[in-house]
């Protein structure tokens, strides 16, 4: 999963609102370079951000949605977001799937919304806001409270009437967590995939690599691609990212030693 953020101020390459020429442009490289499908977010998510207005998030994403209208987005698309005008907009010009962080709690349309289309979810584990998330996050038992918390979301979901083969889990990495918490949770990825959906993995230039590595964004990179081969090694089934043509190469090496492998 490519990461196309319209925003102008994401952690790594938001853009701001863009024209359909360069959305267009970006989505086209995005497919070249290996993406399986496009994340379309006009909402900064990073720790301290506020709320976007759903009118803003629609005025962001005009260019994406103008692609969308004329059949031209060369791969499926996605949006990020918790507001589900917005995710009504983007679905009704051919999105597959809404990627909410707050997995359906901040608006209760949400679900209800994806479910009409047919479209996929993505449930994303996070405690607060944006804005508070990071106001020391505490668990008895992250692992346990994480996988409890999914499978109520993913239960959720299927009672507003989305399919259960819709559905995909992610663990939230960066959403209310410490480092400990994100290294736990990325080692335990096989125990969310054991909750029976496909889980999604966001590590993608994380603020975890600045703390592990002392890195700044610009240089997070290698310790993405690292995490994300983690998480793959232990049954995640989708990454999202901002560097796509390296992680696809990385992902494709790796599956290559896995075919070996295989008996
Ligand atoms: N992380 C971000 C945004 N959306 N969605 C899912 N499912 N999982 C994630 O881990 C995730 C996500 C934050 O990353 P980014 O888009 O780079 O930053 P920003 O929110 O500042 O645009």
């Amino acid at each position: 999963m490519g990461v196309l953020n319209v925003t102008p101020d994401s952690l790594w390459m938001g853009s701001g609102a863009l024209g359909a020429d360069t959305a267009l442009l970006r989505m086209e490289q995005m497919a070249r370079d290996g993406a399986a499908i496009c994340d379309v977010g006009a909402e900064s998510t990073r720790p301290g951000s506020d709320p976007v207005p759903p009118d803003e998030q629609l005025r962001r994403l005009g260019g994406v949605l103008e692609v969308m209208r004329a059949g031209a987005a060369p791969l499926p698309v996605s949006i990020d977001t918790s507001s589900a005008s917005v995710a009504e907009a983007m679905l009704s010009a051919g999105a597959v799937l809404v990627n909410d962080v707050t997995a359906g709690r901040a608006d209760p349309s949400m679900l209800p919304a994806a479910a009409r289309h047919d479209a996929a979810v993505c449930l994303v584990h996070m405690r607060g806001t944006p804005r508070t998330m990071q106001d020391d996050p505490r668990y008895e038992d992250v692992v346990a409270e994480v996988c409890e918390h999914l499978a109520e979301r993913a239960d959720a979901a299927r009672a507003a009437g989305v399919r259960p083969e819709r559905i995909l889990l992610d663990p939230g990495i960066g959403f209310a967590k410490t480092l400990a918490h994100n290294l736990a949770l990325l080692a335990a990825t096989d125990r969310i995939a054991a909750l029976g959906y496909p889980v999604l993995i966001g590590v993608s230039r994380k603020s975890m690599f600045g703390l592990l590595l002392g890195r700044d964004v610009d240089e997070r990179l290698p310790g993405s691609l690292a995490a994300g081969l983690a998480a793959l090694a232990r049954g995640a089934a989708v990454l999202r990212v901002h560097d796509v043509r390296e992680s696809a190469d990385a992902v494709r090496v790796w599956a290559a030693i896995q075919e070996a492998g295989a008996p």
